[in-house]
């Protein structure tokens, strides 16, 4: 017999395009969506068993937002970088003179778990108070097997504790660590042969994903960790043509990866090729600021071949610090020129795509996750159209209205 805890009234909502609909009733059943649509095609025995019935005020509805690609969990900063690059360095020049990633390596690798922890914390309840629950989180600053442990360890217990959905990504192929200097492959040999088969007994990765660039990983040890990790029954994702075209995109959407990643120097091969394997594209509006990139996105050929388009917030010390994913739909709209629809989507039902988890999350329809945002606002152009401002909304967890 249908039972029904919440029934929420005369609701504005948005679908997974992004497309918005007035009058919407949506119908919780403890944890999930019931049912949903048009008020005036709602079956009558709702009203009658629900057990709480609210009037929505026409306020905007939405899924509860997704960031898809995050390297959230590190230690300490990189405030002095940041300074060198105001003073014209590039970031691929830092990362040459061992600053970069391998810092914040150092760093991760001094923390203790607990440390790694309670400096991780507050970004991920900055997301979560912006109406992010469902939030990827990146290893990659371990950097070797106890130290990439550690970090999807507390990727996991962030997720624990705050109650948010984490899915752990194994990103050991993020930049060559000092003792492999020089031994490229030996340090990918050791990855498929050590680390990523423990990550995978200690079920602490749900996929893998690689830095291939030309000071990340070449296209054939790339290829090398992504077979390796797919028998073993992880997803592909790929940090591909951020700096230069390596051709990332094609081997890992060909390979059936759920998204690549930034995409600056995207080709029309790689395009064509996500489009084929229904490949995300996962575009990082933080990065392309912080990095004062000047090449965008190929966003119109993206477009036109139908690849979806994801927006995540990059969080990371050397070329994202930000843990705002509201400000990331402004700047997906202001530099890459998507429309409001592409970025409501590309927050939801994109990153849910992106993440493998559309199923289950990232748009309001019966049998989804209740994980919902009822925002203090009517018009969806607001969430774009605001930057730097904490749009207020009322957050429902699975099926539950909880304080953030
Ligand atoms: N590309 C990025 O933008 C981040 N990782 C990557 O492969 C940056 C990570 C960092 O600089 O710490
Ligand atoms: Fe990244």
């Amino acid at each position: 017999m249908q039972t029904c805890d919440k029934l929420l009234l005369n609701a504005t909502t948005i679908d997974h395009v992004g497309g918005v609909h007035e009058k919407q009733a949506i119908a919780i059943d403890g944890k999930v969506i019931a049912w949903c649509g048009s008020e005036e095609e709602l079956p009558p025995e709702f009203r009658k068993i629900a057990q709480s019935v609210e009037d929505c005020q026409h306020k905007l509805i939405t899924p509860a937002l997704i960031d898809c690609h995050t390297h959230l969990v590190y230690a300490g900063n990189r405030a002095d970088e940041f300074q060198k690059k105001l003073k014209g360095a590039t970031y691929a020049d830092i990362a040459r003179k061992g600053g970069g990633i391998l810092s914040t390596v150092q760093h991760t690798r001094s923390a203790s778990e607990e440390q790694l922890l309670e400096q991780s914390l507050p970004r991920i309840l900055a997301l979560k108070r912006e109406g992010v629950l469902t939030v990827e989180i990146k290893s990659g600053y371990g950097l070797d097997l106890e130290n990439e442990l550690k970090m999807l360890r507390v990727a996991k217990k962030l997720g624990k504790i705050t109650g948010i959905d984490v899915i752990t990504t194994f990103l050991g192929a993020h930049t060559l660590p000092p003792e492999f200097s020089g031994k490229s492959q030996a340090y990918v040999d050791y990855l498929c042969n050590e680390v990523l088969p423990q990550v995978v007994e200690e079920g602490l990765a749900d996929c893998i994903d690689v830095f291939c660039e030309s000071i990340g990983f070449s296209l054939a040890e790339t290829e090398q960790l992504f077979l390796k990790a797919k028998g073993s029954g992880l997803a592909i994702k790929c940090h591909a043509e951020q700096l230069s075209n390596l051709g990332g995109s094609s081997l890992a959407a060909n390979l059936g990866a759920l998204s690549c990643d930034h995409l600056e120097h995207l080709d029309e091969s790689g395009v064509t090729a996500m489009a084929k394997n229904n490949t995300v594209a996962v575009l990082l509006p933080g990065a392309y600021y912080f990095l004062c990139e000047t090449r965008k996105p190929p966003i119109n050929l993206l477009r036109d071949a139908g690849v979806g388009m994801a927006i995540a917030t990059d969080c990371n010390p050397g070329s994202s610090p930000t843990t705002s994913l509201l400000l990331m739909m402004s700047m997906a709209c202001h530099f890459f020129l998507l429309t409001v629809p592409e970025v409501l989507s590309a927050v939801t039902y994109q990153a849910a795509r992106a993440l493998g988890v559309s199923e289950r999350k990232g748009k309001i329809a019966p049998g989804m996750e209740a994980d919902l945002l009822r925002w203090a606002v009517q018009d969806p152009a607001e969430l774009c159209y605001y930057f730097g401002y904490p749009i207020q909304h009322d957050t429902m967890l699975g099926g539950e209205w909880i304080t953030v």
